[in-house]
């Protein structure tokens, strides 16, 4: 934790380091109660870490007022687009949205729920310059006890099955080089998203640096990621991922040919 208190203190200076461009991008599903906040502080910090910043919120059919608030939002933040799906098509399918959406050379995401500290951004960014991806590892994850075991228990399945390195698959809080994750065949549309990502970019032999971060109880709504149906769809997907990657067809990895591995720093390194 000395590591978050060191960059606090680095963050009243300005960033050791800025972006050419970045884009946030922000799953949301029902989160009318945090989307504003979500939004400006989002905001606040994209502009300080990159000359060029875009903020795109994802909203994946709602039936609350989340699309109506980020719409009102347009006209304060300039940089800020909305991206609507009709119906609901999963957190998966909203990320890549996202992405597909943004215009930059850096692509961020985070939870639109609050959960994470977007000020910690910063210290990804530090990170940038000879990785293609940055990743959070949650240090304390602020979750009930069982959402924590059946994250550990999905994180060793996909470890032990399709070997990937990646510590904490679903924690939002990854910034990736944008021409690496646009060269990655991704269409996992539910959670086991973040399995994917994390295989394909092993395959692709991408330069990976890990590190902690904070995590926080969400204060508003309700948290979906454990609800059986979300458990049901991630296990189908995890299925067509091991016929896919039994079955060769993720594209070659650099770091196979090289002999190279995925590297972690900071204090979880493995
Ligand atoms: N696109 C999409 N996003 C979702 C869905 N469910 C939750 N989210 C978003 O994903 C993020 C994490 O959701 P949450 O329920 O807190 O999951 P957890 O933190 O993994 O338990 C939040 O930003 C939600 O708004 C969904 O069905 N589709
Ligand atoms: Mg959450």
């Amino acid at each position: 934790m000395t590591a978050f208190t060191a960059n606090r203190a680095d963050h009243a200076r300005g960033p050791s380091r800025r972006l050419t461009s970045l884009a946030a991008v922000l799953p949301a599903r029902n989160e009318e109660g945090n989307i504003e906040a979500a939004v400006l502080e989002t905001w606040h910090e994209v502009e300080r870490l990159a000359e060029r910043a875009e903020i795109i919120v994802v909203d994946d059919g709602s039936s609350d007022r989340t699309a109506a608030l980020v719409e009102a939002l347009e006209g304060q933040v300039p940089s800020l687009r909305l991206v609507r799906h009709a119906h609901a098509r999963g957190y998966g399918a909203a990320v890549r949205s996202g992405f597909a959406a943004a215009n930059s050379e850096w692509l961020f995401f985070t939870d639109a729920d609050r959960q994470f500290d977007v000020g910690e951004l910063e210290q990804l960014v530090a990170l940038s310059d000879d990785n293609d991806v940055v990743a959070g590892i949650r240090a304390r994850r602020r979750d009930p006890a069982h959402r924590r075991l059946m994250a550990r228990m999905w994180n060793r399945l996909i470890a032990l099955t399709l070997g990937v390195r990646l510590r904490d698959l679903n924690c939002a809080f990854k910034l990736l080089r944008a021409e690496v994750v646009r060269s990655l065949d991704l269409s996992t549309d539910g959670s086991a998203f973040g399995a994917e990502l994390a295989l394909a970019l092993e395959h692709r032999g991408a330069r990976i640096a890990q590190l902690p971060v904070s995590h926080r109880p969400r204060t508003w709504g309700r948290q979906t990621g454990g609800d059986p149906a979300v458990i049901l769809r991630a296990l189908a997907d995890y299925w067509r991922l091991l016929a896919r990657f039994r079955g060769g067809r993720l594209a070659p990895s650099r770091a196979a040919l090289e002999g190279g591995q995925p590297r972690a720093s900071g204090d979880e390194a493995r």
